[in-house]
């Protein structure tokens, strides 16, 4: 059975995996397209064989010939697409963030438990990533026994000139902090932020930020987002445990030697550095549509998640420890 995709957003995530479902992986076909840019939509759709372009997303969601639905639209506006998707019974790829507010987030996971099972995989694409699976099943192996402490540091070479203040909480930080939690497996129960002499690159942001975690389990988090760090895009993580370490190793794949220099590339984008990640993710997302399951990071993944870049955001402000409460669990999120 092919998966009949409906696509809300193309813009340059919703287009890659446009790509990426139609060039790259197998099993799906992407037959339905919105945007708030109607002749964007009607663009894309023209690229794609039989594909109808949607004026809204509602509309998508609802049609007939649409088996499961993929958001890219800005994140503002995913709670109306995800819960619209769970309330027609459609399978939903939601990219992160899962919603922009924690009411938002409680308003999807009220949906889903009322649907009684779960319809929604959220984009964080970090955990499909290979490296960072041999990190996790270093850690889960019990190789440098209990963690204590994860350094995770994010660096893009430049952001774009909508890129705000907040966002270097709630759009980069935001995967480091799934990353923590799903590493360690444990919750976030506090969160803190410390901000460093400011490079002069950054403009008016406060570039580079530290955020720090406290996991309920004790163990610690240091975050470094830096988002105008010029070389390139450089994902580091490191595990320091009872008896050992673990760390991400430089992503390149080869080096070179030559006159007395040791050369390895950097990473252009995310796009380029998790672009194995995103593929692998997508991928299982629609081998568990044919299957009629759903797995991956769920939407109380994504609701943890806001939370703690909320508290993030109250932290920024206050310079002290801020608190991230979380509802009770529901059960069919394990
Ligand atoms: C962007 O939205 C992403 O999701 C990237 O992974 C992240 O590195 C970047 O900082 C964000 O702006």
């Amino acid at each position: 059975m092919t998966v009949r995709i409906g696509v809300i957003g193309v813009g340059m995530i919703g287009q890659d995996h446009i790509r990426r479902l139609t060039q790259v992986l197998a099993g799906s076909a992407v037959v339905a397209v919105a945007d708030t840019d109607a002749a964007r939509a009607r663009d894309v759709a023209g690229g794609l064989m039989g594909a109808t372009a949607y004026a809204t997303g509602e509309e998508l969601i609802d049609a007939p010939e649409v088996d499961a639905v993929l958001v890219c639209s800005w994140g503002p506006s995913h709670e109306q697409y995800v819960t619209a998707a769970i309330r027609a019974g459609k399978w939903v790829f939601c990219e992160k963030p899962l919603a922009t507010t924690e009411q938002a987030c409680l308003n999807i996971l009220d949906a889903e438990v009322a649907h009684g099972k779960r319809l929604v995989q959220v984009g964080f694409m970090r955990r499909y990533d290979p490296a960072y699976r041999a990190l996790k099943a270093s850690i889960d192996g019990g190789e440098i026994g209990a963690p204590l402490i994860f350094h995770s540091g994010h660096r893009n070479a430049s952001v774009p000139s909508h890129y705000t203040a907040d966002m270097a909480i709630v759009d980069t930080a935001v995967h480091d902090i799934d990353v923590a939690r799903w590493l360690l497996d444990d919750e976030v129960a506090e969160t803190m932020v410390v901000a460093p002499r400011k490079s002069a690159r950054g403009g008016p942001l406060q570039d580079p930020l530290l955020i720090m975690l406290r996991m309920r389990g004790g163990a610690v988090v240091n975050i470094e987002t830096s988002v105008n760090i010029a070389y390139g895009y450089d994902i580091r993580g490191e595990v320091v445990g009872e008896t050992g370490t673990v760390e991400l190793a430089e992503s390149a794949t080869v080096l070179v030697k030559r006159q007395g220099m040791v050369n390895a590339r950097v990473p252009e984008d995310w796009r380029e550095r998790f672009i194995r990640a995103y593929d692998i993710e997508l991928q299982d997302w629609v081998d568990n549509c044919r299957l009629g399951t759903c797995g991956g990071p769920s939407s109380w993944d994504g609701y943890a998640a806001t939370v703690v870049t909320d508290a993030g955001l109250l932290a920024s402000k206050s310079g002290g420890w801020a608190t991230a409460t979380l509802r009770d669990k529901p059960a069919i999120y394990g």
